[in-house]
């Protein structure tokens, strides 16, 4: 039997959160265990679709008032919904995966403090800038360093790295594979799995 968590990623754009977490869910569900994947893209664009999302179909006025952005306060209520998400996920015995920059530790520790101890595992996905920079899928950094986006998390706006995160992985070294099962040998030894 197992329960339910949240398993917290954090780290820098292309730090490979998505990838990890997506590699995670695949293994759980070999496993027969619940689990779900929240990601930019079903978050970002879907329950907190951000500005622009929703222009077309919805107009300006919508999107600048129940859109998120990039802002701090924008980052910080991206956070703090999907932190009550994934508890909603948590409760109900589905292990939760969230692949999030969450560039800020207040924000990340207060949605550990809504959670019942224990049910929430912090994982810096601890990949360097460089190399993110190097990967730049969607051509974001460049275009950040180019000034054409601003507030980009780690050219121009923070990232505080955990203090004490339950997991650490260097995602410069090693293949999503071995990274997830990282993840799946922390909850064996937790005893979650
Ligand atoms: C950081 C940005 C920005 C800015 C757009 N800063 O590589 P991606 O594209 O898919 O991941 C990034 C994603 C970050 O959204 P999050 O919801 O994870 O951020 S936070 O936790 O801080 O709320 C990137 C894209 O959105 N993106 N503009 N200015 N990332």
């Amino acid at each position: 039997g197992h329960r339910g968590c949240v398993i917290w990623f954090t780290g820098l754009s292309g730090s490979g959160k998505s990838t990890i977490a997506n590699v995670v869910d695949h293994m759980l569900a070999a496993r027969g265990v619940k689990s779900a994947v929240l990601d930019g893209d079903n978050v970002r664009h879907g329950l907190n679709a951000g500005p622009g999302m929703l222009r077309e179909s919805h107009g300006e006025a919508y999107a600048e008032r129940f859109g998120l952005g990039f802002s701090a306060i924008d980052r910080e209520e991206n956070i703090r919904r999907i932190g009550a998400v994934a508890q909603l996920f948590c409760e109900s015995g589905t292990i939760a995966l969230t692949a999030f920059i969450s560039p800020y530790r207040l924000d990340r520790d207060r949605v550990r403090a809504m959670m019942r101890e224990g049910d929430f595992i912090e994982v810096f996905v601890d990949t360097p800038l460089e190399i993110c920079e190097q990967r730049d899928p969607k051509g974001l950094y460049k275009k950040a360093r180019a000034g054409e986006i601003k507030h980009f998390t780690g050219i121009d706006d923070p990232y505080e790295a955990p203090e004490t995160p339950e997991l650490v992985v260097c995602a410069g070294e090693r293949t999503p594979e071995e990274l997830a099962t990282e993840v799946i040998d922390y909850l064996m030894k937790r005893e979650i799995l």
